[in-house]
């Protein structure tokens, strides 16, 4: 099965779309829930542009509070405090201000060392959104390298050279903190508790067994299209390895998991028959221009601002739906006149 598409076009878009410029900062623990501490360890893994880096600044995002710095053998710490948006419930009151900025300075992280930079601090209970975003400056001696983009409504974080570190926020129902197991109504109260059996939860998001599936989207349409692509990330939170064999939905005659490659500049999508595995305790992107869903001969029109359902099947039995948010036909692309002629064959 391969695929006839316009080469130059998709090679230019898989480039700027999938071409990690460098390895970005960012956060070992992605995900958090809320009303619990959090210890924000940001790893460092190159300098800018070759030089070695001396300061490290961290802007800490509202609701993530009460944050103290953990001290570095070599650098100094400035903190830089200030009064919150609102009043968050803390362990032994309102916390109504505290660390807005942290700067570890005057140390030595040569470009082919890595670093880690730690700060701890609580997610307010209060908090609204569906992530944090710390922005993260790393200064060298001539140069400095700014990781402070924050992906803009309906963005995609891979159009972005130099995103700031994101942490994602679990809902009660979603913790994958707590295992899934029966701390359900722990949280924030609502009552998520059926989960596990595999009902379609929020937008994009939803919980299988013990796989969490986060930031699936498809893509619109163009009139008379005879497939269209899913996206999402796969998390496995058990301790068995499992494997995503199956996807359906009501919009398409049938689901595949393809593989997307590039072999002698042209890009070959190919089924793969035996699913995708995903580790114990790992996490599988599915993503333009890599592994993705694909849906065979659509019988309707993907239509931006709408969602599908989409039903995923993995090796273990475990079953369930996840909706999935159609985004605009350019979206995941740096090139809205993509035109790729998707002929499976
Ligand atoms: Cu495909």
């Amino acid at each position: 099965m391969t695929l006839t598409l316009n080469h130059l076009g998709w090679t230019a878009i898989l480039m700027l779309a999938c071409w990690p410029a460098h390895a970005h900062v960012n956060l070992e623990q992605r995900e958090a829930p809320r009303g619990k501490s959090y210890k924000a360890v940001f790893k460092v893994p190159h300098g800018c542009k070759g030089e070695a880096t001396h300061t490290v600044r961290v802007e800490i995002p509202e609701g993530f509070i009460g944050v103290k710095p953990m001290p570095k053998p070599g650098w100094t710490i400035k903190t830089e405090r200030g009064a919150y948006a609102q009043e968050y419930g803390y362990y032994h009151g309102p916390l109504k201000e505290g660390v807005k900025q942290i700067e570890w300075s005057g140390g030595e992280l040569p470009d082919d060392h890595y670093d880690e930079f730690v700060a701890s601090g609580f997610i307010a209970r209060e908090l609204k959104d569906a992530a944090l975003y710390f922005k993260v400056v790393q200064e060298c001696a001539n140069g400095a390298e700014r990781w402070v983009e924050i992906p803009g409504a309906g963005g995609d974080p891979h159009d972005l050279n130099a995103p700031a570190a994101v942490l994602k926020i679990a809902d009660g129902g979603n913790d994958a903190a707590h295992g899934h197991d029966h701390h359900h109504a722990h949280g924030n109260g609502h009552a998520h508790g059926h989960n596990k059996h595999g009902e379609a939860a929020s937008d994009g998001a939803a919980t299988i067994g013990s796989l969490a599936i986060e930031g699936a989207w498809t893509r619109a349409t163009a009139e008379g299209a005879k497939v269209g692509a899913g996206y999402l990330t796969i998390r496995n939170t058990g301790g068995d390895a499992d494997t995503l064999v199956g996807v359906e939905t009501a919009v398409a005659e049938r689901g595949e998991i393809h593989e997307m490659s590039m072999s002698e500049g042209v890009m070959r999508m190919r089924r793969l028959a035996d699913g995708v595995e995903i580790p114990a305790g790992g996490s599988v992107e599915l993503k333009p221009g890599g592994n993705h869903l694909m849906f065979m001969n659509l019988k309707e029109r993907l239509v931006e601002g709408e969602r599908i359902t989409v039903t995923l099947t993995f090796k273990s039995g475990a079953t369930g739906s996840v909706t999935l948010p159609v985004r605009g036909l350019g979206a995941g692309k740096s090139d809205k006149g993509e035109q790729h002629n998707h002929s499976h064959h």
